[in-house]
């Protein structure tokens, strides 16, 4: 009774074109095979032969110590900094001269470093933090907008092997004090404010209030970017400029063990307290490196776009420590996709001749709301490859996406992971894969991925069930953050010799991954259990829809009722009468069971920070009872004082 029914039909497959797979790495079933065999067979020659192009200081003894487990040791005894992983190893090389970050600000100001100054910034940086008493072993908080300092505040920790908490820019004073004291913070970076949505959003004062009475925080280093004006505690209080004038730009990288802790980076849990999940040096930065190199099979001359903020994973994993290990050109943006037009980001492309762009379903759905017109406006020949993460793309997105931005063209790498696995998991080959809408496809190289059912047994093919993991990875965490227990309960508690993802998912006859979702979102309807996702696909395949959350909320008769919050695109009607066409839509794509109970329209959905539909608080409001728990990483408050508001 714990399987998941698949109600998804999709047919369709996409080939990459015979271009793009004749200049691809791995453009051949048969070399993919014997890597992706080799890889699981002797995974320690495999991981060790690919660690050994990193700029190890000290030889490891051992690929990977597993005696623990589940507490992994990559690459034991072996030494690396991740700044000079980063920066150091091309600064022989001719990347040392080429752009590393091209940045634009949101009022449309430029500025670029290439890979010898960004060195030069983050030594700087690295030894004023230095000065100050930040060092080894130490944690410190960064809080700020997407910036090119941004990326130095988290190089600059590296060199000096201060752990970085990156706490995304737009959470309150009371998220970021609580992240600061559960991972015992001594210094915070930030700036006075940044540009978003024409305003100044400032920063300065919530790191202020969050600090208040903190006496273990020494100091708080201030980027100088929004202009506003900022309070200032005297000893404690320092401007990034001034400080990094002072320094110098020679900063010997500190020696780190590949176990030391390279950053803690805070994710909620499906209830209660955020987690700190824990990710340490050497394993976590060969895989970065080698799934940025395949996954986007990166070229010298690609100008590399993920739109995400460095206040998540991957901002951290494909914004920094995978593109910058491989010597990529990374273009960077402060602000909003819609300031000062719809048409913004298809500007930046146009004007930058960007060449990749990896963004979230939520985005993509959003811009197919706004219209194909503002993407119609500019020239996206420059682009070669797309990609997505954050959540399963339903497959009417998918599609927009390949034509409207993609124009047919280009390859789509849908890439399933998690901050707890530090880097892509499962994802499409983009020289190799053929694709199909919705589906993140096969595992990517040492990954061994398995649906199972309840008692942990693999399930037939198209049968849903549980994600699990069945072997320790590189890039994995190493715990959450002073709680070893939580660690062990939440993913490897269920079936003791395999992680457990906390999502729901099918194989295809292909051994293709369709992930339908969290399992805690899954719905029970009449003794079906059906993925939101699937139900949402459905709806959004109706050509008035743009966006459907659904959830599931107590009923008497069928145990579950499916109630779904939708958005419609610009200028469509809602009423009774679409939402007795909506029924009927969902009945004919999944049948009678899957049709929702109740509709609402909406303008918007609550989401995460990271573009995450927030389905726990969409259940309390169709149950109608209060929200409880952490609501910290909500993105917009007043989305919830609406749909509450629209209560029937
Ligand atoms: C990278 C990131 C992790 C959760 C994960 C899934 C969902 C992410 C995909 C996806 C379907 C994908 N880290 N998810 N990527 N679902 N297809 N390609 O998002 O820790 O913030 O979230 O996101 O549920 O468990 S995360």
């Amino acid at each position: 009774m714990s399987q998941i029914e698949n109600v998804l039909h999709e047919s369709r497959r996409f080939q990459p074109t015979a271009e793009f797979q004749a200049r691809a790495r791995i453009n051949n079933e048969i070399t993919y095979q014997r890597m992706y065999r080799q890889s699981l067979e002797d995974p320690e020659g495999f991981w060790g032969r690919i660690a050994r192009e990193l700029p190890w200081t000290a030889q490891w003894t051992k690929v990977l110590d597993w005696s623990k487990a589940p507490f992994a040791k990559w690459f034991v005894g072996g030494q690396i900094n991740a700044s000079a992983a980063c920066l150091d190893r091309h600064l022989a090389t001719p990347v040392a001269n080429k752009v590393a970050l091209l940045w634009e600000g949101e009022p449309g100001d430029t500025r670029q470093v290439t890979y010898s100054e960004l060195a030069d910034e983050v030594g700087r940086l690295a030894n004023g933090l230095r000065s100050l008493g930040v060092k080894k072993g130490d944690r410190v908080a960064i809080y700020m907008p997407m910036l090119i300092e941004s990326v130095v505040a988290m190089l600059a920790c590296a060199r000096i092997g201060a752990a970085h908490s990156v706490v995304f820019g737009g959470f309150s004073a009371q998220a970021l004090r609580e992240r600061i004291q559960d991972g015992g913070c001594t210094a915070v970076i930030t700036a006075d404010g940044g540009f978003r949505r024409g305003q100044i959003q400032a920063l300065k004062p919530a790191v202020d209030e969050a600090l208040l009475g903190l006496k273990e925080v020494h100091s708080v280093v201030v980027v100088k970017r929004g202009g506003n004006p900022v309070g200032w505690k005297e000893g404690r209080d320092h401007w990034y400029h001034e400080l990094t004038k002072q320094s110098s730009s020679n900063c010997v990288p500190e020696a780190m063990d590949s176990e030391d802790v390279l950053f803690l980076l805070y994710t909620s849990g499906s209830t209660g307290k955020p987690k700190g999940i824990v990710h340490t040096t050497g394993g976590y930065l060969v895989g970065t490196y080698l799934t940025f190199q395949h996954v986007f099979d990166i070229r010298p001359e690609d100008i590399y776009w993920c739109t995400a903020d460095i206040g998540w994973i991957t901002g951290h994993s494909y914004v920094v420590y995978g593109p910058l290990q491989n010597g990529a050109t990374v273009f960077l943006y402060e602000g909003a996709p819609n300031t000062p037009h719809l048409g913004r980001l298809w500007e930046m492309v146009q004007k930058h001749k960007l060449t990749i762009l990896y963004t979230a379903p939520t985005a993509i759905r959003t811009f197919m709301r706004w219209g194909d017109e503002h993407p119609g406006r500019f020239d996206l020949s420059s682009l070669r490859l797309l990609g997505t993460v954050g959540e399963p793309i339903n497959p009417e997105a998918w599609m927009w996406y390949h034509r409207v931005i993609g124009r047919e063209r280009c390859p789509i790498v849908d890439t399933w992971w998690q901050t707890e696995t530090g880097a892509i998991m499962i994802t499409p080959l983009p020289g190799l894969t053929a694709t199909k809408p919705g589906s993140c496809t096969r595992p990517f190289f040492g990954v061994d991925a398995a649906v199972v059912d309840e008692k942990g047994q693999e399930l037939a093919t198209n049968q849903g069930g549980f994600l699990v993991l069945k072997r320790p990875w590189p890039s994995m965490l190493r715990g959450i953050w002073n709680d070893p227990e939580r660690y062990v309960q939440t993913y490897w508690g269920k079936f003791g010799h395999m992680y457990l993802a906390g999502d729901g998912s099918r194989r295809d006859e292909d051994g293709y991954f369709w992930v339908m979702g969290r399992i805690d979102d899954v719905l029970n309807v009449s003794g079906h259990r059906l993925s939101t996702m699937e139900v949402e696909s459905a709806l959004v395949s109706h050509p008035k829809v743009v966006e459907a959350a659904v959830v599931a909320r107590p009923d008497e008769l069928t145990g579950q009722a499916i109630c779904a919050f939708v958005t419609v695109r610009s200028g469509e009607k809602v009423g009774p009468q679409l939402k007795v066409d909506l029924g009927e839509h969902v009945a004919r794509e999944i049948g009678k069971l899957a049709r929702p109970a109740e509709i609402r329209f909406t303008e918007a959905l609550p989401k995460t920070r990271s573009g995450k539909i927030m389905r726990r608080l969409l259940r309390d409001i169709a149950a109608g009872v209060e929200t409880v728990g952490d609501t910290s990483t909500i993105e917009d408050y007043s989305v919830l004082a609406k749909l509450r508001a629209d209560e029937e």
